[in-house]
């Protein structure tokens, strides 16, 4: 009777884990990324690869225009960059590193999606030429920015 109580909150412990395991994973492996980018883009291309490195499942639209995508998905003008994505009813713009896509599938924050505006040099896809740059990820609502997601 004694063990048992002891070991309730073990076990409990021991679910949690196992519940939580898969439905980390299951965000990344259920849902498929939709990127729209130009054909000849070659850093959205390189972002593409980063993506899948990191056990994204892909699909990859050539576009003429990413324009009409970004303001179909909301993403705000001071958040654009060279390509937009989408996954499980979120918007991913730029070279967000996979990373911070994994935490915002798990987080789940009220918001339109996550961005790095710009083309940041050392950002996943941007690693080619110059020193890299410090820059942040950032969380946007329809059409607005509202924080800071993530510090690099
Ligand atoms: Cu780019």
């Amino acid at each position: 009777m004694k063990a048992l109580e002891i070991y309730r909150p073990l076990r409990h412990l021991a679910l949690l884990a196992l519940a939580s395991v898969p439905m980390m994973a299951s965000a990344v492996e259920m849902h498929r990324l939709h990127v729209y980018k130009t054909l000849s883009c070659g850093c959205c291309a390189l972002w593409v690869e980063h993506m899948k490195a990191s056990g994204f499942s892909v699909e990859v639209h050539d576009v003429r225009d990413v324009m009409p995508y970004r303001e179909k998905y909301g993403v705000p003008d001071e958040a654009m960059s060279c390509h937009t994505a989408v996954i499980a009813g979120y918007v991913v713009e730029g070279h967000v590193p996979a990373a911070d896509v994994k935490r915002l599938l798990s987080e789940k924050p009220k918001a339109t999606g996550i961005a790095v505006p710009g083309m940041v040099q050392g950002s996943p896809g941007m690693e080619q030429g110059r020193a890299p740059e410090r820059y942040d990820v950032v969380l946007f609502g329809e059409r607005r920015l509202q924080r800071v997601f993530a510090k690099h």
